[in-house]
Parts: structure tokens; sequence; C-alpha cells
């Protein structure tokens, strides 16, 4: 699978979202990622659920990658309107029945991941292959932008790609925390598919969108 990236939109000029989406839109991205908190499962709050749906009137080629720091998950997907097309990864902490969840997930149409954090186990998606799109595996703690990465989250990506192909299923390995130009190309060579980029890397100050997000494409294919 070539590699893909999925800027972070709580990285980005949040006076000028709309802009903003577009540009990276006509750039050819091919997701946009979109963080959704509650405040209790991360501590924090960013984009809002009737934000991360109006999102979808705006796009033209590109999908939505929802990423949803939140307990029970499932509350929130029609008020984001979850549907065809979109990513939608729920963490594996926070359902209480996660294989509803993704179930749930893959019924509107949409790719269901499953996120799992740093001190959670790679093998815990041995349970859940035959239903999930995509792994999401955090390699700093959710919650924050600009954060150094976790200490072995490598061989964890590593680990992950093993199972995944293991499995000969067609899942997608997304990588989200600290991708940045130093890294993503060591994330990648450890099997990472999906890349979210945020401020470690097209989002850092002083760089062009478009310089960066063709200088990832390249570090990363
Ligand atoms: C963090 C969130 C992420 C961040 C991304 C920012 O909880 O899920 O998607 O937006 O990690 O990137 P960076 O390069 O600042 O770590
Ligand atoms: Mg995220």
């Amino acid at each position: 699978m070539r590699g893909m990236i999925s800027p972070s939109l709580m990285c980005a000029d949040m006076l000028n979202l709309r802009s903003e989406i577009e540009k990276l839109d006509r750039l050819g991205v091919d997701y946009v990622h979109l963080d959704f908190m509650d405040g209790k499962f991360v501590p924090n709050i960013t984009l809002d659920a009737s934000l991360i749906k109006s999102v979808k009137s705006v796009l033209k080629n590109m999908k939505r990658d929802i990423h949803i720091m939140a307990y029970e998950p499932q509350n929130y997907f029609d008020r984001m309107d979850v549907g065809l097309g979109d990513i939608v990864a729920v963490h594996y902490e926070a359902c209480e029945d996660v294989s509803k969840v993704l179930k749930e997930i893959a019924s509107r149409g949409a790719k269901p991941f499953l996120a799992i954090s740093p001190d959670t186990k790679a093998d815990v998606i041995n349970g859940y292959l035959d239903i999930i799109s995509g792994v999401l595996v955090m390699t700093v703690y959710p919650g924050f932008a600009g954060q150094p990465i976790v200490d072995g989250s490598f061989e964890k990506i590593a680990e992950v790609r093993k199972i995944i192909d293991e499995s000969k299923k067609d899942i997608i390995l997304e990588v989200d925390g600290h991708v940045s130009w130093d890294l993503c190309k060591k994330m990648r060579e450890n099997g990472a598919d999906l890349f979210v980029a945020g401020s470690s890397s097209v989002y850092s100050k002083d760089v062009k969108l478009e310089e960066a997000v063709n200088r990832m494409m390249k570090l990363i294919n």
C-alpha cells in the first residue's frame, strides 16, 4: 500500500478552517484528520461534533479521518453524520463493547478503525481483525498535539504490522503522534501506511503547506 497522509486539523489555523480544508483538498491529500475529545477520556476538548459534520460539505475529493477520543463514541455518530467513505477510529480503552461499536461504524458504510493508546498492548487487535479496516497506533498519549514520541512506539508499530500481515487481511496501519520529518521514515519502515501530520511536520512553523505535504509524501513513498 502506498504511504498516505492525514493532516490534523486541530493543528491548523482555527480562524480559517474552511480555507485550510480547501487547501488540503486541492493538494490531493487523501484524508483530513479530525480529533474529537470529550474532556473525560482525555483531559482536553478540540473539534466539536457539529463542526466535524460541517467539514463534510466542504470536501471534494478528500475523506474524513475521524479520531474519537471519548467514552462510548457511538453516542456522537449521528451528530457527526458518520457515513460512507469516512474513517472512524474508536479507542479500545473507551468502549464497553468494542465489537458492537466497530460493527455499527461498518453498518453506516464507514471504515472502522481500532485505536490503541500507548499503554495498550498490540495483541488486543487480534480479537477484531474480522471487523476492522484499520488500526490507529497512538505514538503519544491522546489529548494534545506537540508531545514527544512515547518510547517503544517503533516496536509497537512493527508488532501491529506483523499481526496484520499474518492475518492476510486488507487492514490499514495508521500512526498518530509526533509524526515528524525525522521519524516518519522509520515509522514507514516499521510498517505504517497512513500518517497523521501535525505540529511536528506539515503544521510546523514557517513551512508552506504545499511544500510540507510534498516533502512528507516523498519521505513515506
Ligand atoms: C492527539 C491527537 C493527534 C494530534 C497530533 C498532532 O491527541 O489525536 O491527532 O493532533 O498528534 O501532531 P503532533 O505532530 O503535534 O504530535
Ligand atoms: Mg488524532
